[in-house]
């Protein structure tokens, strides 16, 4: 019997590829190419499984035209790329890479909240740039983390680790607002008080941004909400872009609405709103939250483990729309 085929639509680990080529017939993009949707429907064609990134959309008009793909497994724990009712209408498993990258993309939220309260990246820029020739009581004077307010908006397992970390770690008064509240074992270690979204908003020091994106969530943060938030606070994002409208941001940072702010994520990434790239009080990275060379991987051989287990007869370990598997497993067409 002939193997099922498998396009891994970006490049990735060789042992990642390796391990895959051990059950499928393995269409690998070694140029790393993006391809549009024209064309990943094209190197789709046969294929009954799709290794992706955050880069393809799997959507209805996409799946209409794969009629042999039966599983999408994201390298990602988030997954907007996704239209979630139409895999689940067309029977099409959708995975992704959840507790994996908990504690990496914790760590690097963490540590770009800190950058921007201690303003870092700007007083990096100011050295480099030849203008430090003397020291002086209010150079690049920034705001505490330690003991201050810790605000997140989205506790899943992410926002949790941060928030472990501001609490345990900085002595940080956590508060947090979330479509659902924790329960009372979760919230008693991190010493966590759910409120509403406005007095998140006035009352954190540092926001930082953990929600996962979606038509509800768009904007979340707009120019009405920067302004109920106080001009010594730092906004950071490390979810998704479009969840911030990164115009009313550069706005807000440039009238010192907000003191600074610490995006990973943007609106149309990789381009970066004009406006954000000429402003000193923004730290900017490239979508690198997850970034470490072991999460990478662990992401990697979950996103395999996953197509394997689907086009194998096995139970995939994260499922995202476990409705279309019978008994555990993906049903054959
Ligand atoms: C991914 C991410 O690296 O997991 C996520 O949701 O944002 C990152 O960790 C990125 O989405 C590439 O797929």
């Amino acid at each position: 019997m002939s193997r099922p085929q498998v396009l891994v639509a970006r490049a990735v680990f060789p042992q990642v590829l390796e391990r895959l080529a051990q059950h499928f017939e393995v269409q690998a993009n070694p140029t790393d190419t993006i391809y549009t949707p024209a064309q990943l429907t094209l190197q789709l064609q046969g294929k009954a499984g799709a290794f992706t990134t955050g880069s393809e959309r799997i959507d209805a008009a996409l799946l209409a035209a794969c009629p042999q793909l039966r599983v999408v497994a994201n390298l990602a724990v988030g997954y907007n790329n996704f239209d979630i009712p139409a895999c689940t209408a067309a029977g099409v498993l959708a995975t992704n890479t959840p507790d994996v990258l908990t504690e990496t993309t914790a760590d690097f939220g963490f540590a770009l909240m800190m950058a921007a309260a201690r303003r870092m990246a700007e007083s990096e820029h100011f050295l480099r740039r030849g203008e430090w020739d003397r020291w002086s009581y209010d150079m690049f004077t920034g705001s505490d983390v330690h003991g201050a307010t810790l605000g997140i908006l989205g506790i899943g397992r992410i926002g949790q680790a941060i928030a472990r970390r501001g609490a345990l770690g900085f002595g940080m008064r956590v508060i947090y607002h979330n479509r659902s509240r924790l329960s009372a074992e979760q919230e008693s270690p991190l010493n966590a008080r759910y409120v509403d979204k406005t007095t998140l908003l006035k009352e954190a020091d540092h926001l930082v941004l953990v929600l996962p994106y979606s038509a509800t969530s768009h904007h979340s943060i707009g120019a009405a909400d920067l302004a109920l938030m106080k001009p010594t606070a730092t906004l950071t994002n490390v979810a998704r872009g479009g969840i911030v409208d990164d115009a009313a941001l550069a706005a807000a940072l440039r009238q010192r609405q907000i003191a600074a702010a610490a995006l990973d994520v943007f609106e149309g990434e990789p381009r970066v709103h004009p406006d954000l790239l000429t402003l000193p009080n923004v730290v900017l990275t490239p979508h690198i939250a997850s970034a470490t060379v072991a999460t990478r991987r662990a992401m990697a051989d979950l996103a395999a483990s996953n197509l394997i287990a689907a086009l194998t007869g096995a139970t995939p370990p994260t499922p995202i729309n476990p409705q279309v598997l019978l008994g555990g497993v993906l049903p054959r067409r």
